[in-house]
């Protein structure tokens, strides 16, 4: 676990932005998970009126825990969203994706006009993909195609994501697989040519959304 005191700090300072009748997106992660227990405090204390979005079974599954009300796309437009990365690099570049949310945190925060990405200063790289390879979410029969032309676009290491607690694969909420990919070099077009592979479905590179990074006390 990275220092959690920068995780609670952020996620104590996301949590005081919240307004009486706001509608959330709310990403998935651990340090999302600190800002939820945070939120739901406030509902509890000020008995604030929100709604959450949510990017996941297991964050679906803890908002209804701390009693917080959620609502989905087809009901409600997010008024803003905060969410968690892997990595953050040169201008704003993201690297999602560990927890297997990939697609509906990319759909939330394309659908959001205002987005907060939550995370300690581990968080930060000099060099995007220096640290966690890129998940990319494929339809299963896609998966030799899709990792062919992975290759051709430079991947230099392609992993199937194992499940942990059952045999074989992690299958995502969408019922696809994750090929968790290296690249050494990331250029600006990397996000588009992935998805434009025949059988990828999203992937956790994000270059050139405008997204608000708050790091453990100082918003950059
Ligand atoms: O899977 C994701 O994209 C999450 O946001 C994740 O990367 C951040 O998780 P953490 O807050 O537990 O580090």
């Amino acid at each position: 676990i990275t220092n959690r005191p920068g995780k609670e700090k952020v996620a104590r300072e996301i949590a005081a932005k919240v307004k009486d009748g706001d509608v959330l997106g709310v990403g998935s992660g651990s340090t999302v998970y600190l800002a939820l227990i945070a939120i739901a405090e406030r509902v509890k204390n000020e008995g604030l009126n929100i709604k959450a979005i949510s990017t996941s079974l297991e964050i679906s599954m803890f908002c209804s825990k701390l009693g917080i009300p959620q609502t989905t796309l087809y009901e409600h437009q997010p008024y803003w969203l905060f969410d968690g990365a892997d990595e953050v690099g040169p201008g704003n570049g993201l690297i999602k994706g560990r927890g297997g949310a990939l697609f509906k945190e990319k759909l939330l925060l394309a659908s959001s006009p205002l987005n907060y990405i939550i995370v300690d200063e581990s968080k930060q790289v000099e060099r995007l993909g220096q640290n966690f390879p890129i998940p990319v979410e494929v339809f299963p029969q896609a998966l030799p195609l899709v990792a062919n032309e992975l290759k051709k676009l430079g991947a230099e290491d392609i992993k199937l994501r194992p499940a942990k607690g059952k045999d074989g694969p992690v299958i995502t909420e969408n019922n696809n697989l994750i090929l968790d990919c290296r690249f050494h070099h990331i250029p600006t077009s990397l996000e588009k040519d992935i998805k434009s592979i025949t059988g990828v479905i999203e992937s956790g590179l994000f270059l050139g959304y405008d997204v608000h990074i708050m790091v453990a006390g100082n918003s950059l």
